[in-house]
């Protein structure tokens, strides 16, 4: 069985799941606690971060190493198109999302969680003890000196153009690259998590996100899409059961 070594709300960590779940791969997860757990990573992969997969004797981390290891391992349904071009295409669009996206997504995030306590309980991994959530709350919130805040004015700015131009894409058409689900739609689509909630992070998540795009009447579709998205890949998950 597949094993996938995960923060549960690492972005990187669902976009290997969305993966897993599009070829209708079956696999369990093993939940990382950040810091002391990723010693036990480190053993295991040479390296600290997550996403991990385990696959009989293949230890591999990043997720887009992951990904291709996937498709290699199980063609269909084909995430990264034959055709040259939209090949290129996914694979620069998954390069921006796991990059320049995942950046911006996590500066407003973090910003977010330092004005709301409760987000930051929610963050929290689950086998974090109450009294250890309880002082995460009561931190006080506000933190992020003026000169963060300013940087993340601009690039809270290119983040919002970014995504109404993602938001018109898939109002005009349901997938980013070609006439299928890619790689492309998927690893946009996990960050976005992190600004939006999507259902499968639990109900201590779902709902929140960033005030300001996760209600920005503009994005609405954007999301939708992603929840659509989700819907599709449970959906042959249990095709697969
Ligand atoms: N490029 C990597 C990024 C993975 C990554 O950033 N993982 C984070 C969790 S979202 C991590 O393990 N952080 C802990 C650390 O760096 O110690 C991928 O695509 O998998």
């Amino acid at each position: 069985m597949l094993e996938l070594h995960q923060f549960r709300h690492s972005a990187f960590c669902l976009k290997v799941r969305m993966v897993l779940q599009a070829k209708g791969l079956s696999f369990r997860t093993v939940e990382v606690t950040p810091g002391i757990g990723q010693v036990a990573v480190f053993r295991l992969s040479g390296q600290r971060q997550v996403p991990v997969l385990v696959d009989g004797d293949v230890v591999m981390a990043d997720s887009s190493a992951i990904a291709r290891h996937l498709e290699r391992r199980e063609a269909s349904p084909a995430l990264i198109p034959s055709e040259p071009k939209a090949a290129a295409q996914v694979h620069l669009l998954e390069d921006w999302a796991d990059t320049t996206l995942a950046a911006a997504v996590r500066a407003a995030l973090v910003q977010a969680a330092a004005l709301d306590p409760e987000l930051r309980v929610a963050l929290l991994p689950d086998d974090v003890p109450d009294p250890v959530r309880s002082v995460m709350g009561a931190l006080p919130g506000g933190w992020v000196s003026n000169v963060t805040e300013l940087v993340n004015q601009n690039e809270r700015a290119d983040l919002l153009a970014s995504l109404e131009q993602l938001a018109l894409s898939v109002q005009a058409k349901p997938w980013l690259v070609g006439d299928s689900m890619s790689l492309a739609d998927l690893a946009v689509a996990a960050q976005l998590s992190l600004i939006c909630f999507p259902s499968s992070s639990g109900a201590a998540l779902a709902g929140k996100g960033v005030p300001g795009l996760s209600d920005h009447p503009k994005l609405q579709p954007l999301f939708q899409w992603r929840d659509q998205l989700e819907l599709k890949l449970m959906e042959r998950t249990l095709e697969e059961v």
